[in-house]
């Protein structure tokens, strides 16, 4: 089995496949997060890099994402479900008016394959539902994805309401997708920020530690 049919399988939107393809991974003894990582996303940057070449359009991305979900859904279903020794818990969504949920699920589903537990909130999530999954969950970790410029000063918003409920000191906050930085993670007060999946489990780590 090579990782490279699964890559394809994403560019491609081959999504008749996929499961298939990830199983047969993992059944060669391949691990969940390697699959994800070398797998599944690796495919979705070669759409990614279609896309900013004119190539592929939004459409194609599309089928692309929902052929990556496909694969990711069947990865974490695979995934050990409860653990007494999760390294903590992370609480993520895409914050309120952005839907885009590919990098913030892939980041998730790296979390949870590095040992962590996640509650994923999903996309379009206002300042309000982190506030009461911190009260639910208590998390070690909020973690919120923004893609649109329109949207990444969300994140203040939830940090600032946060902070006068008196919780900062609780609760670790990371920040990613493509339209923030380190230096903007700075400017809002995170305690992070991680341009990859592989980069925010180290990160989670670290914050944790
Ligand atoms: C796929 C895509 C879509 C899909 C989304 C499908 C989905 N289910 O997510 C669809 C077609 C629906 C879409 C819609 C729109 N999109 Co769009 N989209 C993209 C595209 C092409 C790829 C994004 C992606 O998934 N990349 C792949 C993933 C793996 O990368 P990633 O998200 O960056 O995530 C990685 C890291 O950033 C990081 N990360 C991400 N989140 C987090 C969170 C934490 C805590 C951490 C630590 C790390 C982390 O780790 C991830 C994994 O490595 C980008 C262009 C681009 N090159 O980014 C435009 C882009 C983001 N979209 C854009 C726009 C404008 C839109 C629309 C407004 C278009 C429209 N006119 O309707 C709508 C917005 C709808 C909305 N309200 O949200 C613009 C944003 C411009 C801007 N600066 O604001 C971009 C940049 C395209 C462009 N060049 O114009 N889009």
């Amino acid at each position: 089995m090579c990782i490279r049919k699964i890559a394809s399988a994403v560019c491609e939107g081959n999504d008749d496949d996929i499961v298939a393809l990830c199983s047969a991974a993992l059944k060669s003894g391949m691990t969940p997060s390697y699959v994800i990582k070398e797998g599944l996303t690796a495919g979705m940057m070669e759409a990614g890099q279609l896309f900013d070449e004119g190539e592929y359009f939004l459409p194609e991305m599309l089928i692309s994402s929902m052929t990556l979900q496909k694969g990711l859904d069947y990865l974490v279903d695979n995934m050990e479900k409860e653990s007494p020794f999760w390294k903590g818990c992370v609480v993520i969504g895409t914050v309120a008016g952005d839907t885009h949920d590919i990098g913030k699920n892939l980041v998730g589903a790296m979390l949870q394959a590095a040992g962590f537990r996640v509650i994923d909130l999903g996309i379009d999530v206002p300042a309000e539902r982190f506030m009461e999954a911190i009260e639910t969950y208590k998390p070690d970790i909020i973690a919120m994805s923004a893609l649109l410029s329109t949207t990444m000063m969300t994140m203040e918003t939830v940090i600032r309401q946060i902070t006068d409920s008196g919780l900062r000191d609780d609760v670790k906050i990371m920040i990613g997708g493509a339209v923030v930085n380190q230096r903007f993670a700075d400017m809002i007060g995170a305690d992070g920020y991680s341009a990859n999946a592989s980069r925010a489990v180290a990160l989670a780590e670290q914050l944790v530690s």
